[in-house]
């Protein structure tokens, strides 16, 4: 019978962490394509999310229903590059967020990338989570799966850089050639906004009170590793210690 009762408080408790949402979006449809930034359309409650920018390497151009730029022709890779599309999210204090995707469209010309990376702070762009081949004028559409970039805090910046220096036409990519970036797309139907979607936790250190509560819901039930980890059973110790 005691079970039973704690059964709605573990419900409770795990109820936050779920599903994936969205962290922040930016809407590319109403654009003109060469806007300086872009804000966010949305956030999650405790994320502020960053402005959809240029690096100054590159410059706006117009194309409706995107954020286009011209001047890819330097061939500094990775964190060097000032040539870079850079969205993101800065996380509130005492909150850690768990991704789970970047979706998004991109577009090149025959002239622009032929190649693209997703880069992100977390590692100083230095290996890209994941690249677009880009052929000449293909809308390529693409939900990145970044759901190992768990806990992150603080900022969290995103960029896209071109990989290597070379067109979809196979000579070197040129200063006028054009990247898009775009809300994504599936079968040539608007899916979802440009967004980066996961879930926001709290890490709030809790209460002397909250991790005696915690100690008896976790002592009581006997639940196995993998649960009282769940429940945060092992705050302050090392999660994959042997729980004493
Ligand atoms: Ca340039
Ligand atoms: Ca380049």
């Amino acid at each position: 019978m005691r079970f039973l009762y704690l059964v709605p408080v573990i419900s409770s408790l795990l109820v936050n962490s779920v599903s994936a949402m969205i962290v922040a979006d930016w809407n590319t449809a109403p654009l003109a394509g060469n806007e300086s930034s872009v804000s966010p359309a949305s956030a999650a409650t405790n994320i502020t999310g960053l402005s959809l920018t240029r690096g100054s390497g590159l410059a706006g151009s117009v194309a409706g229903g995107s954020f286009s730029s011209t001047g890819w022709d330097n061939n500094t890779q990775g964190a060097g590059s000032s040539e870079f599309i850079s969205f993101g999210f800065t996380v509130s204090p005492g909150f850690a967020v768990n991704l789970s995707t970047v979706d998004l469209g991109t577009r090149s010309s025959n002239t622009g990338p032929g190649t693209m990376g997703l880069y992100y702070s977390g590692n100083n762009f230095s290996v890209p989570l994941a690249s677009f081949t880009q052929p000449n004028g293909v809308f390529v559409n693409s939900s990145v799966d970044v759901s190992s970039l768990v806990g992150l805090t603080g900022t969290v910046e995103f960029r896209l850089i071109e990989i290597g220096n070379t067109a979809p036409n196979g000579s070197a990519t040129a200063n006028t050639g054009t990247f898009r970036v775009t809300d994504y797309f599936v079968s040539g139907v608007k899916s979802t906004n440009l967004e980066i979607t996961g879930a926001v936790n709290s890490v709030a250190v809790p209460e002397p009170g909250a991790v005696l509560f915690g100690g008896l819901v976790c002592g009581v039930l006997g639940l196995t590793v993998a649960g009282r980890r769940a429940l945060g059973c092992f705050h302050g110790k090392n999660p994959n210690a042997d729980p004493a």
